[in-house]
């Protein structure tokens, strides 16, 4: 064989174990993306499902930040699977501060049970049509059964691209954001050092 044709072939066995060794380091959770859309009548429609579940055991929500396009109508599902009573309430056209803010008014949208039935019992699962504001904006929701906002069971829709101090004060920097930098640093410190050092050797 002459030396071209074993660089040729060479050249060849390397790309073909390059392809290889490509294919295999593509992380299973990124081939493939399931959209969240409703089955039967949401999906003919086209209408992105929102899903607002609670805790199975906390008296708050799974999830309690979501960002929502402007002017769009999204079917809000809300899921609650302890035997506690509980509900989601959009207060479209208000702020929500504190805990006496956290009760039904005029213009909410309400989803699930009212908070002024003290009857009323969970698990149970109930979905709203609701179009969103036009306007770069940020929405509470919370649930209004008393005592359930100060435990924590409230969130904030984000919708477009809103200015920061729209979000709640409960909802704004405090411990959590500064001690996950720290905790971020203290991490990279040594991670860091250790690069510097390999690269003196
Ligand atoms: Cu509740």
């Amino acid at each position: 064989m002459k030396k071209g044709n074993i660089l040729t072939l060479t050249v060849i066995l390397l790309s073909i174990k390059a392809m290889m060794l490509a294919g295999n380091t593509i992380p299973a959770t990124m081939q493939e993306t399931t959209p969240s859309t409703a089955p039967n009548t949401a999906e003919q429609t086209n209408i992105t499902v929102i899903t607002i579940k609670t805790d199975d055991v906390a008296v708050k929500y799974l999830q309690s930040v979501y960002t929502l396009a402007k002017n769009t109508t999204y079917n809000i599902t809300f899921i609650n699977t302890q035997t506690l009573a509980h509900n989601v309430v959009i207060a479209e056209n208000r702020t929500v501060e504190t805990e006496e803010d956290a009760v039904e008014k005029p213009g909410d949208i309400l989803i699930g049970p009212s908070g002024n039935d003290l009857t009323a019992t969970g698990p149970g699962q109930w979905s709203i049509l609701w179009t969103t504001p036009a306007e770069d904006t940020i929405v509470v929701f919370f649930c209004s059964f008393p005592g359930h906002f100060a435990a924590g069971m409230r969130g904030y829709f984000k919708i477009g691209n809103p200015p920061d101090d729209l979000i709640p004060k409960w909802a704004q920097g405090g411990l959590i954001p500064g001690f996950g930098a720290l905790m971020s640093l203290l991490v990279l410190i040594p991670v860091s050092g250790f690069i510097l050092k390999k690269r003196k050797e």
